[in-house]
């Protein structure tokens, strides 16, 4: 298992399941499990050592309001964190934002924007990638998919067009 994957609150499960798919896209091993900073404390530190042990190298921590998961997880671990701010009722999650992202100097969590799954995953994998050519090749390949689906709207762009113009 490559990824350990912690979120506050089941409410939190749909961007999960983004993350775990876009993982399962390029072949990377994962856990996902609800562990809160707020509400359960230890299990979180035991969680994290737990998952040292079964070989995690990166986690992805997802929190809203006070988010605190990420920051926890980042002050026990020394593998790279990465943030997922949750989207809230406050102002469309910039509690949760500025919780995740303003970590003090020593401390750092990579944060992603508001509800970013795939790019949390996706930082994962390059971060993984490093050192690892097989890897490498497959995120060469998803970013020539993206340019292909640019040139694809542009397509569809100009049939509208025609039919409106
Ligand atoms: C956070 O509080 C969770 O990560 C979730 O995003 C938010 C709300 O949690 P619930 O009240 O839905 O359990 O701890």
């Amino acid at each position: 298992m490559k990824v350990s994957i912690i979120m506050g609150s089941y409410s939190d499960h749909e961007v999960g399941l983004e993350v775990a798919k876009t993982l399962k896209e390029f072949g990377i091993s994962f856990d996902m499990s609800v562990y809160s900073a707020h509400r359960t404390p230890v299990d979180v530190v035991e969680h994290i050592q737990k998952m040292e042990e079964e070989g995690a190298e990166i986690f992805i921590a997802m929190a809203g309001k006070a988010a605190h998961l990420a920051g926890v997880i980042a002050g026990k671990t020394t593998r790279p964190v990465i943030g997922i701010p949750m989207k809230s009722s406050f102002s469309g999650g910039m509690d949760s934002l500025l919780s995740t992202v303003q970590m003090p100097s020593g401390v750092p969590v990579a944060t992603v924007a508001v509800n970013g799954g795939k790019n949390a995953a996706l930082l994962a994998v390059q971060m993984l990638s490093i050192g690892n050519d097989e890897l490498k090749g497959k995120l060469k390949n998803y970013k020539k998919v993206m340019v292909e689906d640019v040139y694809e709207m542009n397509e569809k762009l100009n049939e509208k067009m025609k039919e409106v113009l």
